[in-house]
């Protein structure tokens, strides 16, 4: 692994800490129905979306997912740019109709998700082909979980990305879960990045948990995209906190598997990684801790004074 400095470190912990909090503060404002349906939190897996987005360039593109706030925390879109679009503010990037969860932000990347689980898939490689097309040096991160990979875009997509060496990454949150179907109950290789073997791709597979560890193989996944030796296929496992959506009763589950999900946490074991290399230390991190808090409180604040989209706006930019 290269070396990673100690700034570096401190700033992925910054951004690591900012998700969590954010999370913790939506699921808040959701359950006091503020922030608007279903939400499914990135609780437990906040590393992939982080460690992939540390290395990216602001021109660089990444597509959002239904658990996406880490990939809009390390793109470093404002927080009150995003709270806004979260509480349906016209004042949000999608003038408030996008909500938390279709949130899309062209002027940080942020290529936005399909309703339609894997559809985002053959976009994102349309945009690594116009970024090769134009010459542009920009890489493009396409980013999904393990219950995507089945669906046929997957399969189309990284046959055409790896044929025609496109500037993309393809990286997997493999949770285990598809909803409320486990992943072994419905997949016949569960090691998502031996698949890429099939596409004459390079597969790796790292610890989602480990932010260090997800940073290097993007680092290095990116750099390769962006020399022109194509694509790389990244599964990084990890495991789901919560049910599929905040208030899912998860009767299907075994709470045992809910208890042991819940001891692998990619925050504390970073805290305490940087704690034992005496990068930060207690007081620090509670500074720090204070003033990401009093971020995400000015955030709300914002977009709490700002106008409410309206009624009208859902019947515009649609085509019929
Ligand atoms: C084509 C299609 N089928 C089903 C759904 C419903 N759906 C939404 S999220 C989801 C599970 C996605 O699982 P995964 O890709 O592993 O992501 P995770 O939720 O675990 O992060 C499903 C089946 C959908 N949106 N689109
Ligand atoms: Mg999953």
């Amino acid at each position: 692994m290269g070396e990673v400095s100690n700034e570096k470190k401190k700033e992925l912990f910054t951004l690591l800490l900012k998700t969590r909090r954010l999370e913790e503060k939506l699921i808040e404002l959701m359950t006091t129905g503020e922030v608007a349906g279903w939400f499914h939190s990135n609780l437990g897996q906040e590393a992939v979306g982080v460690g992939v987005t540390a290395y990216l360039e602001p021109e660089d593109y990444i597509n959002n997912t239904h658990r996406g706030r880490a990939i809009i925390i390390g793109k470093r879109v404002p927080l009150k740019r995003f709270m806004a679009e979260a509480l349906g503010r016209k004042n949000g990037p999608c003038e408030g109709i996008s909500g938390e969860m279709h949130y899309f932000d062209l002027k940080y990347g942020i290529l936005g998700q399909s309703g339609t689980l894997g559809g985002q898939i053959p976009v994102a490689v349309g945009v690594a082909l116009a970024c090769q097309y134009r010459k542009s040096d920009q890489v493009v991160i396409c980013i999904f979980g393990d219950g995507t990979v089945d669906e046929g875009n997957f399969h189309e997509s990284l046959n055409i990305a790896s044929l025609w060496k496109l500037p993309i990454v393809f990286v997997v949150e493999n949770n285990g879960w598809a909803q409320f179907t486990p992943q072994k109950a419905t997949a016949s290789q569960v090691d998502i990045w031996r698949k890429a073997e099939g596409y004459n791709m390079l597969g790796k597979v790292v610890d989602g948990t480990d932010i260090l560890e997800v940073y290097e193989v993007a680092r290095e996944a990116i750099a390769r995209a962006r020399k022109g030796d194509g694509p790389t296929l990244i599964e990084c496992k990890v495991r789901r906190w919560e049910g599929h959506y905040i208030g899912d009763p998860q009767k299907y589950r075994d709470p045992k598997d809910i208890e042991e999900a819940r001891r692998v946490d990619p925050l504390s074991k970073f805290q305490k990684r940087l704690m034992d290399e005496k990068i930060l230390t207690l007081e620090s991190m509670n500074e720090l801790d204070e003033s990401v808090k009093r971020e995400i409180e000015e955030a709300i604040q914002f977009a709490k004074s700002s106008p409410v989209a309206s009624r009208e706006q859902a019947f515009q930019n649609v085509y019929v």
